[in-house]
């Protein structure tokens, strides 16, 4: 029985903290999962992973699972097209079902403008071999035939960005089968193990201190949402974010009747319908900041409202569940990905409501530079120094609702 169960266990139970590792990672999300699984290709297997909560507790559990590549800039569309390719390879890689839907994603256009700023993503995106161009309303019926078209609605439908390669991954999938893949190359996940502070001499970080004890660390990454400002505070790094709630909600399981994903900025809204037939809803951003990860009567009111007038068949659905996150804003609504001043601090952090679509990359990128001490192409112009060099990398109004 013991032997069966110690099969089943995802990763296994790390009772002690060492006192000290190669690589710590601080933040048992999508990213923190990747970057560990990554590094076990560079041999890279020293590794302790510590998050205050369980593992996908932040951002990981909270999104609504959508994936695409149809950004703005030529920067965000070539990383986030690479995310989704290390995506479609993932659950075979890991030998585990993460469900992934790719069943396109639609971004409607209300007006003259978004259709014109939607044919500068679609030639963006197509220069960089993304898959994504601009669609009339006749084209958007056919995709949607579900979808309510008609012209007495508050936003009439004049055409929409068609993203055929974008979908839905189930969330939890990805992260249990990332820390199951980390946990067989050697790195130790800690849940429940909070980080209190971080001891630094000259420019480096030598050990961090937690709930649990201190221990030594050779490299420390702070792969976290929400927290990442109070966590580079601890090293002494500022980030020029501002932390602010994004809700999102889930109706009870209803009839598939909608195979594409949905998003309308000018409405707020994102859709999509669950394999189990939810339908999975989400919103803006709130305009404060905030840490308190509550759902206000206003985000329902405007969310069902605008919903109803696409899916007027949803009048008598109920919602299961409402629930909300926290998302980093940088001014670029762009990363913060790589390192910092602090020689062996790295950081993943400032993503907006664009992280979890980007884990696989992140992983990949992040346990590239700890490996070689080389920042990878990539990601080079998501560096933190951007803001000094004023090199920023726009994505405001590339996202599926309004920044
Ligand atoms: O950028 O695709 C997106 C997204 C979906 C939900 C929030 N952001």
């Amino acid at each position: 029985m013991r032997d069966l169960l110690r099969r089943r266990r995802m990763w296994r139970r790390r009772p002690e903290l060492k006192r000290s590792y190669d690589v710590v990672i601080i933040g048992a999300g999508s990213h923190g999962l990747a970057t560990a699984y990554y590094l076990r290709r560079h041999g890279i297997t020293d590794v302790a992973i510590l998050d205050r909560s369980y593992i996908g507790s932040g951002a990981a559990g909270r999104n609504t699972t959508i994936l695409r590549s149809n950004y703005k800039t030529p920067e965000g569309a070539r990383f986030y097209d690479a995310s989704v390719r290390l995506y479609e390879g993932l659950g075979a890689e890991l030998d585990f079902n993460l469900l992934f839907s790719r069943r396109g994603h639609l971004t409607l256009a209300h007006s003259d403008r978004a259709l014109a700023v939607m044919a500068n993503r679609a030639e963006v995106n197509r220069l960089e071999g993304i898959d994504s161009r601009l669609i009339g309303p006749d084209r958007v019926a056919e995709l949607a035939p579900t979808m309510y078209v008609g012209p007495d609605t508050t936003y009439p439908i004049m055409g929409a960005l068609h993203h055929p390669p974008g979908g839905i991954i189930r969330h939890d999938a990805v992260v249990w089968g990332l820390a199951r893949g980390a946990d067989e190359g050697g790195a130790e996940i800690h849940p429940h193990t909070e980080v209190t502070g971080l001891r630094r001499e000259g420019d480096r970080i030598t050990a961090v201190e937690t709930g649990r004890g201190t221990v030594a660390a050779g490299t420390v990454l702070n792969c976290t949402a929400g927290w990442s400002t109070l966590l580079c505070d601890m090293a002494g790094v500022r980030l020029p974010i501002t932390t602010h709630i994004l809700q999102a909600c889930v109706t009870e399981p209803v009839k598939p009747f909608l195979d594409v994903v949905v998003v309308s900025s000018q409405m707020h809204v994102y859709i999509s319908q669950s394999d189990r037939g939810e339908f999975v809803m989400g919103s803006e951003i709130e305009p404060w900041t905030t840490y308190r990860m509550q759902n206000t009567l206003n985000f329902l009111q405007d969310l069902t409202r605008h919903t109803l007038e696409l899916f007027p068949q949803l009048e008598r659905a109920r919602l299961l569940r409402a629930w909300a996150g926290l998302c980093d804003i940088s001014p670029d609504y762009s990363p913060i990905l790589g390192r910092t001043e602090v020689e062996n601090f790295h950081v993943s952090a400032g993503w907006g409501t664009y992280g979890f679509k980007a884990a696989p990359i992140v992983g990949r990128t992040l346990a590239e530079l700890v490996a070689t001490g080389r920042t990878p192409e990539l990601i080079a112009p998501f560096a933190l120094e951007r803001f000094h060099t004023d090199e920023l990398v726009s994505e405001l109004a590339a996202a599926a609702v309004s920044h």
